[in-house]
């Protein structure tokens, strides 16, 4: 099952400007920038703990690249500040299917691409206490070192 926090999600309206708070503030650096695209966001990870093991954690800050995105959307409605949760599990399928199985909404249905290659899918905030938690599989292997070349 669910392994360990894989990340936090801020939403932020300037993603350059909160890299620099976590930068001068923690000394937290990026270790890994993309947008995507289906989401609707411009993000960067910030790995906070762990070192190669496979342990680390991340803070995922998001600026939302469309007005019609997830995270405007919650932007205009409650400002900046954490959006979501995420588990790490090995077998993100499994575990999504098991959850929607207790009467959790799972919003898809079938993983979609998130950070570094990885694959995640969604529980509904309004059947998890009012938390948006997202579900987190890392890419591994080949998976790993294809994100590694093309997402940097
Ligand atoms: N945390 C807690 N509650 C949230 C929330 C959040 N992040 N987003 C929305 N809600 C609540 C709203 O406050 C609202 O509650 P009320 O009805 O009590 O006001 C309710 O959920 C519905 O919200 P909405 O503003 O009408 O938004 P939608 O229903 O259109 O969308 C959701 C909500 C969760 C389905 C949508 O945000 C979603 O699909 N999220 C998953 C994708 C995502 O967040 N991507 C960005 C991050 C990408 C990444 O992590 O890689
Ligand atoms: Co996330």
């Amino acid at each position: 099952m669910l392994t360990r926090i894989d990340h936090i999600g801020i939403a932020c309206f300037d993603l350059d400007r909160t890299v620099e708070f976590y930068r001068s503030t923690y000394g937290f650096e990026v270790f890994h920038s993309e947008v995507n695209e289906e989401q609707g966001v411009r993000e960067a990870m910030l790995r906070i703990n762990g070192t190669d093991d496979g342990g680390a954690s991340y803070l995922q800050l998001l600026e939302p690249v469309r007005e019609d995105s997830t995270v405007a959307k919650w932007l205009a409605k409650n400002g900046e500040g954490v959006h979501h949760i995420a588990f790490g599990t090995a077998d993100v399928d499994a575990d999504a299917a098991e959850i929607r199985g207790k009467g959790v909404r799972v919003l898809y249905d079938e993983p979609r691409k998130g950070s570094m290659g990885s694959r995640i899918t969604f529980l509904h905030p309004k059947d998890c206490g009012g938390v948006l938690t997202e579900l987190v599989t890392a890419a591994t292997g080949a998976h790993a070192e294809h994100a590694e070349q093309t997402e940097h």
